[in-house]
């Protein structure tokens, strides 16, 4: 099977197994497994960050940082395709009470602009109008393509956001992949949020965990509701340490899986009835819009299945992720298989 359904679908690697066998354990509800505590140290020195929290999930750690960032009866502005919003099972409402309030954006990237969040904002208006509680990013945006935010974008979100007392949550679960095609380190791609998420089973390969980054006293509470929403782990050590590997190891490989994305998203082009940018197509996600094909999504992911490639249908379009157990061959025989699933013709 050609698993390209996401990145979080990889197997640990050799030296993620070893690690997890040997790794020294503790107990984290006590904080004293050593294998976390390190793998939390390093990566608030990466992130420049004082503090950092393993947690079981991305949607943890963003979970937890809405419900820090907010009161309840309050809104969060986020592009309309954000993960928070749509893949989180109404997670801020129920945790934290919070609306959502979706916002385009202008050039339809993904990537929010002041502008756009500007006019979605309600600060300091009429008393039954619901209050803006934070603004959520997003780096890479995942359902717009693995789309990038700039550092200097996000300067500039933040000084705004911040001169009007709002805090700024990004969810990095690629920020590596984004630091990569952009060619900025994480640090400098998540120094004036308030906090961020990022993960390590992702294109980053390990089999569970993310982090959460931010102050120390934002990550002392935030370990008062990790508790609280049942992820205090105990010798989590052993996660911990192919997390570590990922952290450490799988960066410098990125490259490959953006160039394989990019292999894939141009042979994609050349189909009749396919609909899509391979320009846009700048970190490990590749996602096509297939309506003119006149096969539903869901029928060529089932004809694709078919011939051993896995892929996501999402509504009108298929997402593809490349990751460390895809290869150029395997993008090659994808392509084939893909192409023969067009040709297979429409079924009634
Ligand atoms: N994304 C998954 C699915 O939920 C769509 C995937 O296959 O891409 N933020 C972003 C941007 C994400 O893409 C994801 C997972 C999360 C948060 C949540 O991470 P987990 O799955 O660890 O809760």
């Amino acid at each position: 099977m050609i698993d390209l359904r996401s990145d979080t679908v990889t197997k640990p690697t050799p030296a993620m197994r070893r690690a997890m066998a040997e790794a020294e354990v503790g107990d984290d509800v006590y904080g004293e497994d050593p294998t976390v505590n390190r793998l939390q140290e390093r990566a608030a020195e990466i992130f420049e960050k004082e503090a950092a929290i393993f947690v079981p999930t991305g949607s943890m750690g963003n979970q937890i940082a809405v419900k820090l960032h907010t009161r309840p009866g309050t809104e969060v502005i986020i592009e309309e395709r954000g993960h928070i919003y749509n893949f989180e099972m109404a997670a801020m409402s129920a945790v934290s009470g919070t609306l959502a309030r979706p916002v385009k954006s202008s050039d339809g990237s993904g990537i929010l602009s002041w502008e756009d969040i500007a006019g979605a904002l309600h600060v300091g208006g009429a008393y039954y109008v619901a209050p803006t509680g934070m603004i959520a990013l997003e780096n890479s945006h995942n359902l717009a393509g693995g789309t990038l935010l700039t550092a200097e974008r996000t300067e500039e979100i933040c000084e705004r956001a911040h001169a009007i007392n709002l805090p700024v949550h990004l969810d990095g679960a690629r920020i590596f992949n984004a630091s990569c095609a952009l060619q900025t380190p994480v640090s400098a791609l998540s120094r004036p949020v308030d906090s961020v998420m990022f993960c390590l089973s992702k294109a980053l390969g390990a089999p569970v965990g993310s982090m959460l980054l931010g102050s120390r006293d934002f990550i002392d509470e935030a370990r008062r509701w990790r508790k609280l929403l049942g992820g205090g782990m105990r010798q989590a050590g052993v996660l911990a340490a192919a997390g570590f590997v990922a952290l450490e190891e799988t960066p410098k490989r990125l490259p490959e899986d953006h160039a394989n994305a990019k292999r894939l998203a141009l042979g994609l082009a050349e189909m009749p009835g396919i609909v899509i940018d391979p320009e846009r197509v700048v970190t490990n996600i590749v996602i096509f819009d297939v309506s003119q094909t006149g096969i539903s999504a869901d029928e060529i992911c089932a004809r694709l299945q078919a011939r051993n490639v896995l892929a996501s249908g999402f509504g009108s379009s298929i997402r593809m992720v490349t990751h460390y157990d895809v290869s150029s061959q395997d993008i090659d025989t994808a392509l084939q298989a893909i192409k023969k699933s067009l040709e297979a013709g429409v079924q009634t």
